[in-house]
């Protein structure tokens, strides 16, 4: 099975780009701000091919490996936030998150909020993955949650939904684009993904602070900085480039790539 190769770009040259963007990509570090605008260009002239790249070679529905007990890191390291200071979260964390609802909107027939409790009730998985940060390192963890494809089918997705949008509860950084709150988006396919899932515990236990109590996203086919911790709206959209700098994530905001895919 040959492809035909978009606008006259042999299959060669194409993957061979998606690898130096990758290897681009490997070099760059979560927790430093890297403005370069010339990097940025390398980058992004380079995604558009490594996304078509992916979506022609990569089994997008394949499961991503998982683990045994015996295998979870004893210290799965927290990275980026760790303990949010924004008053709206720390109002929620005083009471244990009792009054935690997550917002579900946008594109939907039906608009939900949703508890804590209410999410529980929801169609559930329990995995043990690899997490791995662009930075260069990995931890496993088991983690339990709601499945993100029923939970946006009990919302209704209207057709033109094509992004899941992602909002945090944490600043993550100043200016930028005017408010540095953490967010990031995925598309339909690894939204209805089997392992993707919004985790409300991790080792069996309530998810801790550090690791985006009360809800994180698990998108186990995605390096972390996809993984949003502290959710407190998803929204489906058509397109993301209104929100913030228009890059559909936080790190995407500041040069990453937004499909991170692995
Ligand atoms: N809301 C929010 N989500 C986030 C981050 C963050 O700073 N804020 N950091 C990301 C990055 S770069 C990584 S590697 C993982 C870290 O998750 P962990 O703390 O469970 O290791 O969360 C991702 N999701
Ligand atoms: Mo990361």
């Amino acid at each position: 099975m040959s492809p035909p190769d978009p606008k006259g770009v042999s299959r060669r040259g194409w993957l061979q780009a998606g690898l130096a963007s990758g290897a681009a990509l490997a070099t760059a570090a979560c927790d430093r701000i890297n403005n370069s605008p010339t990097g940025n260009r390398v980058l992004s002239s380079a995604e558009g091919l490594t996304r078509r790249a992916q979506r022609l070679f990569v089994d997008r529905k394949a499961l991503a490996r998982e683990f045994q007990p015996a295998d979870i890191s004893p210290d799965f390291k927290p990275n980026g936030s760790t303990d949010p200071q924004d008053p709206d979260y720390l109002a929620l964390k005083k009471t244990g998150f009792a009054g935690y609802r997550l917002v579900v909107d946008g594109l939907v027939e039906r608009p939900l909020s949703l508890s804590l409790a209410d999410l529980r009730a929801l169609p559930g998985r329990t995995q043990i993955t690899r997490h791995d940060c662009v930075e260069g390192w990995s931890s496993i963890g088991k983690w339990t949650g709601a499945r993100l494809g029923p939970l946006l089918d009990r919302a209704g997705l209207k057709p033109d939904a094509r992004y899941i949008v992602f909002h945090c509860f944490d600043t993550l950084d100043g200016p930028m684009d005017g408010k540095g709150r953490y967010y990031e988006s995925i598309d339909l396919i690894d939204a209805h993904h089997p392992q993707t899932i919004l985790a409300y515990a991790m080792n069996d236990r309530a998810l801790p602070v550090a690791y985006g109590a009360p809800l994180r996203l698990r998108v186990e086919r995605q390096l972390g900085y996809k993984q949003a911790k502290y959710i407190q709206r998803v929204e489906a959209v058509a397109d993301y480039s209104h929100l913030h700098a228009g890059g559909g994530g936080f790190w995407e905001d500041r040069g990453y790539e937004w499909y991170a895919g692995i």
